[in-house]
Formats: structure tokens, sequence, C-alpha cells
């Protein structure tokens, strides 16, 4: 376990804030049932796959005499999936607190490493000792997370000899939407297999690309936005000093480019790519490179020879011509698993992909930097992911604009200097202590999935809602898995998954950067943020993000 020192210590005493409602006893607390729901999408084939629990309404906890509430002992048990992301430990204590609450004899079993922790049945009883050792701090280190998915019958079949074999009652999974879509699959085997165990997920993920209109924001997303800020606020300030460099700055965000456009709100940096806005206007890498040319040519007729341009790690898999390449050698690599398994060494890898891959493939893949071609045929994740953490973006981009910028210097359009550094920022913005938003939002999560358990609930999603307001007045219930599914192409194959959120390009959050940013491009209106506070003004400590703000505010 992590050294437990002054700030840590202090935080190990602090009460999250619950909502009302989550507040009074639970034979108190009624669920409110809703209309039937359908899916994102593809609801005939979702019907067909999730025969026992698709269509499920929408819960609200209201208060109100509750004589259905479960009060013998349960057992649950908790899994951490994924990435990391602030809160995670919070969500357990939630769901600790809540089970005690209604029933001292009640239990909760983690399982270990991720759900490989369940296949294996690999697992500790979570006692208030190991608990109260982890209220309120960042990481997952209590019981681990990792990224097995639980797909073949063999697995299955191992998890339900672990679920009977520990009599577990029910069972929380944190993650993101991969995660929540295997609790979904969890759940509907459970139904067929006639256990009565309950699913319930959590929504997690720093990417902040699971959300819908029913969940607002996923856990983790608020600190790791707030600690990237931090980090590009103080990269701004710097650049304004010392005037000589550009700053490539790319971040995490697998997919979605939320993260990107949050920080791009908070500090101003010169330019702020979004993928979805590149895949919407179909531009290709060189549009994108003739775009950050033109700002650091304007910049420098300005005698401005620096600034500061944030790529979303997820950019290459929003560039067309890279989205066709990254999409073929999914397909050819989940086919040739085994004959690329034996194949020593990136370049021997190549070649052997080569020969299955359309030849202007090849040749775009040929065109790249060798350490770019090398990463993007690294092993994709248990999902069927490639691994954009992986791959250095913003250095082909520095690359592709130096070449261009010696272009047009010979031309005469570019008189200036380029100095170019790049970073990431990824991993420092995962485990961070959770901001007061996350402290408070993932204790509620796991609470109230206590609650939906206890009311005899399965495959929903645990759902905080009104976060725009304070947490007391936050609302709770639970939104059915199938509901924000859809059919997507994984691993070569049409697969049932939970619909990722991409950045909306009509949304409020996107209009109020682009309103902005052609200012941004050639003036210096930085902001420095500084870091999360955890004491303090309510306006500094409870600030949520510009997108949550922009998003669920009615102005
Ligand atoms: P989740 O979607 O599982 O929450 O993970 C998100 C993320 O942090 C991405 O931003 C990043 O690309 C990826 O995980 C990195 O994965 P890994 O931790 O396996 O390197």
């Amino acid at each position: 376990m992590v050294n437990i020192s002054g700030l840590q210590k202090v935080r190990l005493k602090y009460k999250p804030e619950l909502p009302l409602i989550l507040r009074s006893s639970f034979s108190s607390i009624k669920p409110v049932i809703g209309k039937p729901t359908g899916s994102a999408g593809d609801e005939n084939k979702l019907k067909n796959i999730f025969k026992n629990i698709f269509g499920k309404p929408v819960v609200t906890f209201t208060k109100g005499k509750n004589t259905k509430i479960n009060k013998k002992p349960i057992i649950a048990g908790v899994v951490l999936s994924g990435g990391q992301a602030a809160g995670g430990h919070n969500v357990i204590c939630g769901i600790f607190d809540a089970l005690k609450k209604a029933n001292k004899k009640n239990k909760l079993l983690g399982f270990l490493g991720g759900p490989s922790g369940i296949i294996y049945g690999k697992l500790k009883e979570l006692t208030k000792d190991i608990i109260d050792k982890y209220r309120n701090t960042g990481g997952f280190d209590m019981i681990g997370s990792g990224r097995t998915k639980i797909e073949t019958e063999e697995q299955f079949q191992k998890t339900k000899e672990t679920i009977l074999k520990n009599k577990i009652d029910a069972l929380i999974i944190i993650g993101g939407d991969d995660s929540n879509t295997n609790a979904a699959l969890l759940a509907e085997y459970f139904a067929k297999e006639k256990i009565n165990t309950q699913v319930i997920g959590i929504p997690k993920t720093i990417d902040g690309d699971l959300k819908n209109e029913e969940i607002e924001t996923s856990f983790g997303f608020d600190t790791a936005v707030k600690i990237y800020a931090e980090l590009a606020g103080n990269i701004c300030r710097d650049v304004l000093s010392a005037k000589k460099y550009w700053h490539f700055i790319r971040l995490m965000g697998r997919s979605a480019s939320h993260i990107t456009l949050e920080v791009a709100l908070q500090t101003h940096p010169n330019i702020a790519l979004i993928g979805e806005e590149v895949l919407e206007k179909k531009l290709t890498v060189s549009d994108v490179v003739d775009f950050i040319c033109d700002a650091i040519v304007k910049r420098a007729n300005a005698g401005k020879n620096y600034g500061v341009v944030l790529v979303p790690e997820g950019l290459i898999e929003f560039i067309p011509e890279f989205k066709e390449l990254i999409k073929n050698l999914n397909e050819v690599m989940a086919k040739n698993e085994e004959e690329l398994n034996k194949i020593d060494g990136a370049k021997e890898k190549k070649e052997f992909i080569y020969t299955k891959l359309a030849e202007n493939l090849v040749n775009l893949m040929k065109s790249l930097p060798d350490d770019i071609s090398s990463q993007l045929i690294l092993d994709r994740d248990p999902h069927g992911n490639v691994v954009v953490s992986q791959i250095e973006t913003e250095k082909l981009l520095i690359e592709m604009i130096k070449t261009k910028l010696k272009e047009m210097k010979k031309h005469g359009i570019y008189k200036g200097k380029i100095s170019a550094i790049s970073h990431f920022f990824g991993y420092e913005g995962r485990c961070g202590f959770p901001s007061n938003f996350d402290t408070n939002y993932t204790y509620a999560l796991g609470f109230n999935a206590v609650l939906l358990i206890l009311n005899g609930f399965t495959s929903y999603m645990s759902a905080i809602k009104d976060l725009i307001k304070s947490p007391s007045k936050w609302t709770a219930g639970g939104i059915p898995l199938t509901m924000m599914m859809n059919i997507e192409r994984r691993k070569g194959e049409d697969k049932p998954v939970i619909k990722k959120a991409l950045v909306d390009l009509n949304g409020k959050p996107f209009k109020v950067f682009s309103s902005m940013r052609d200012k941004l491009k050639v003036e210096d209106d930085y902001i420095s943020p500084g870091p999360i506070q955890y004491f303090g003004p309510s306006e500094i400590v409870d600030k949520i993000t510009e997108t949550l703000k922009y998003e669920r505010s009615k102005k």
C-alpha cells in the first residue's frame, strides 16, 4: 500500500457529501419505475442477444415507505475494470458503508486484478480495517484492476463457478463502456443460467465518453482534466515567459476528445485539435498539418515563435486514412493472431502484415516514421482496441510540420524558426487525489448501487444525476445497461457494445470553444488554473468541469 502522509492523512477523514435522498433509512426510499426502454441502436439484434434483460425501465429513487427492501444478509462482490480513474476507492467505500448500513452481517468481497479475479476466483474480503485506509484516496491499488474481457464459454463457466462457490448475491462492476458491456453480458448469462446474482455497473473512465442523456458523466474525468489543465496551464505560462518553444501536448482519451476539449476550455491554448471535427470534415493528416502551420506562420509574422497545441491521443483514429488503416490492421491482426505471435520483431511483423493489406494502406504505413508504424501494430487490448496511448501522434505531427515549414521557408512564406517540444499527459491524471466532485460522486455511485441491489434490480448502471447542483441535491436511480447499447465491429466481428459518447459538434462545450479559437490562435489568452484545491472557497473547491456546466445548464 502507498505510504500515507500529509494531505492523504487529512483526506482520510473527509466525509463525502451524500445526496439527501440517499441519507434516509433504506426502508423509507422507494423506487419509482419508468416506462420500458429501447437501445441506442440495433434494437432487434439486441433484443435477440439480451432475451432476459432487454427493455427494463429507468428507476428513480424517491422518499416513501418501502416494504419490499431486502433485509436479509447478502454477499456482494466488487471488481475494478480497465484504466484507473480517481475515485475508484470511494465507490468501494460507498458500497461498503451502504452494505453495513443495511445489515451489519452483509459482506463485501473484492476481486483482485480486474475481471480475471472473477474468472480465477482471486478475491479477498474487504473489512472496515482495509476500507478505512483507502477513503478518499486515488488509485485502484486496494484490489487492483485489469482489462481481461470475460468472453469465452469457458470464462463464463468459470465465472459462474466463482459466483456459486462464494455465494455472491450481487456483483458490482466498476468500469468503462467495454466493462459495462461485459456487465450486461454477465447479467444476461446469469439470467439464462437461472443464477440469482444481480449485476450493477458503475460509470468509470477519465475519457468522459461513457455518458448519455441519463448518465451525466463518468467518474475520474473531473480529476483527470483538472490535473492535465494544471500541467498544460503551467506550460502556457512557461511559453509566455520564455517565448521560444512550440509545445505539442498529447492528452489521453482513447477515442473521444472530451479531455482535450475540456483542457482547452480551461487553459486557452493556441490550438486544440478535436478528433470528431477532423472526422466530420474528413481532414487528412496533411490538412491537419496545414492548419497548424497556418497558425505557426501567422504567429511568426507577429514575432511569436512560440505556442501550445493540444492533441487528443485518439486523433489518429479520426483521420480518415488512418481510420481505414487501423480498421484493416485490427481485422488482419485478429485473423492472424496465432501466426503473428510466432513472429519476432516489429520489422518482420510488418512485412507479414503488408502481405495482407491493400496497396494504398501498405504505402501509407511505409510512409510513416518507423516508430509510428511499429506502434500501430502493437498488441490490441482484450476488447480489440488499438492502444493509442502508445502511439506518439504528437511526434508524427511535429515531424510533418517541420518538413512543411522547411518547404514554406524555401518559398518565402515562413520566416520564423521552430523549436518544438512534445509531451504526453496521460497516466499523470488517472490516480491523482480525487477532486471533491469525484470524491462525492463516486461515494454516491457506490452507495446507490447497493440500494439498487437491495431493491432487487439487475443489469442496471448506478446513476447519480443533477450534478451541476450541490451534492445534497443530486438525485439517484438506475439506468438499464441495454438502453445504452448498439452493435459495433470489434476484433473483426459485430458485437453488442455500450455506445461511446463522442464530442458533439453541435453541443455547447464545442460551440463555446470554436467561438473563441480564431482569437486563441493568434493572441496569447492563456489561463493557468493551478492545482486542484480541496479546502477553501466553494467556487474553487466545488468547481465542476466546463463540459458538465455547458452540457447540463439550461442557459
Ligand atoms: P478506460 O476506458 O478503461 O477507463 O481507460 C481509459 C484510458 O485511460 C485511456 O485514456 C488510455 O488510452 C488507456 O486507458 C490506456 O490504457 P492502459 O492503462 O491499458 O495503458
